[in-house]
């Protein structure tokens, strides 16, 4: 039996989502994030690093969302959910499979971490200062990467519908994660309909809303 180490509002709804659409049995262990919002100590007793997802088949634990995505597809995917070895819509796959979380996400993290800088708790003689600078970091570096990556991801969904090419794959699944993370908290709005319709399009799939049934709150606004 394959199962999911589910941390809420996490990236691992991912890997539930396409368990969901290959329609294979799984099971849940779920874990609460604290009120820093890191995971639960129990979670190193899985993986050294503590993060979900982490996925268990047997004797194979397997960490890192974009892996355990290919390992389940390359596993059990019985030839769906990534287009054949050796075209360029494979090609296409691999690129946004990695992209997702190695280009992606780094800004994003970034935005969260000085948001909560900004509205965390400190000295009042200290906060000045440091909006002031959380405020420059985020002008001058984060939002400007943010719109270019946002732009990046609109123009790639201009000739196809999918980021693969014209069939749904898992890499839509892996970029899923920044695009939802980009909704809802970092100005992705209708001045980017590819990517609206991108989302609209996942969240109308019955497998992402029976994945959200069974990994439960899934809000990426803090
Ligand atoms: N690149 C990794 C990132 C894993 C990661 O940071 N997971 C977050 C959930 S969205 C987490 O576990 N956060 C809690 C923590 O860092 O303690 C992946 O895609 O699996």
């Amino acid at each position: 039996m394959l199962v999911v180490h589910h941390l809420n509002h996490s990236r691992s709804q991912r890997v539930l989502w396409l368990l969901e659409e290959m329609g294979l049995p799984y099971d849940i262990e779920r874990y609460e994030r604290e009120r820093s919002g890191l995971a639960p100590k129990s979670l190193r007793e899985v993986h050294p690093l503590g993060k979900s997802p982490v996925l268990v088949d047997g004797k194979q634990v397997l960490a890192e969302s974009g892996a355990i995505l290919e390992y389940l597809v390359d596993r059990h995917g019985k030839g769906r959910f990534a287009p054949p070895p050796g075209t360029p819509e494979r090609l296409r796959y691999t690129y946004w499979m990695h992209y997702a979380e190695g280009s992606a996400m780094p800004p994003l993290l970034m935005k969260l971490v000085f948001d909560r800088i900004e509205s965390g708790p400190m000295p009042f003689f200290v906060r000045p200062i440091a909006r002031g600078i959380s405020s420059k970091v985020k002008g001058m570096f984060i939002g400007p990467q943010i719109r270019t990556h946002l732009d990046f991801m609109e123009a790639s969904l201009n000739d196809a519908p999918w980021f693969a090419g014209a069939e749904f794959s898992a890499a839509d699944i892996q970029m899923s994660f920044p695009v939802e993370a980009a909704a809802a908290r970092a100005g992705l709005d209708a001045s980017r309909p590819r990517l609206m319709d991108f989302l609209a399009r996942i969240r109308a799939r019955p497998a992402y809303q029976r994945a959200l049934e069974r990994g439960g709150p899934y809000d990426l606004m803090s």
